[in-house]
């Protein structure tokens, strides 16, 4: 009965990979009870976490006394295409979350395919420090009220609140 269920759950895996993998850009048709999906749309994105310490093991802005925390801002791109860029939230303290809301909405159409969030710690003079970055296919969130993106020690984590747009056929 076991060994069952598991090559069910590998089979319907199976399935679902086939469905998202659409040529050239277009996504296919995909129905659920009768609608269409036509878009997603990221209504809020908040950076629930980012580690404390940068690369090079010291504090983001180890240079500016007072200021050592990040200046948190992402960035979301599809095929090097931004589709949606953040405002900056300034010395974001350790532990705290910053919640984002300046260009939002955003819809994604493509969203099937690879998208690729990134989250930066913004330095005025030298260049932006990449804090990390997330690449997800939305359709495999499908469904669910957020995405969730999250390094696999949890110290960088994001959240995105997203609303599935159907069509009726
Ligand atoms: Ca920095
Ligand atoms: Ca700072």
């Amino acid at each position: 009965m076991v060994l069952f269920i598991a090559i069910l759950t590998l089979s319907s895996c199976k399935n679902k990979k086939e469905v998202s993998s659409g040529d050239n850009g277009k996504p296919p048709k995909r129905l659920l009870s009768g609608k269409i999906l036509e878009s997603v749309t990221i209504e809020k994105v908040m950076i629930n976490h980012t580690p404390m310490f940068g690369p090079d093991g010291e504090r983001w802005d180890s240079w500016a006394i007072g200021q050592e925390t990040p200046d948190l801002f992402v960035v979301l791109k599809f095929r090097d295409q931004v589709l949606y860029e953040s405002e900056t939230r300034e010395d974001v303290a350790y532990g705290v979350a910053a919640e984002l809301e300046k260009n939002l909405p955003v819809s994604l159409n493509s969203w099937n395919l690879e998208h690729v969030l990134y989250v930066y710690d913004e330095d005025g003079v030298s260049a932006d420090d990449n804090v990390g970055f997330f690449s997800f296919i939305p359709l495999e969130f499908e469904k669910k009220d957020e995405i969730v993106l999250s390094s696999s020690d949890a110290q960088l984590k994001v959240t995105l609140r997203v609303k599935w747009n159907y069509v009726n056929k």
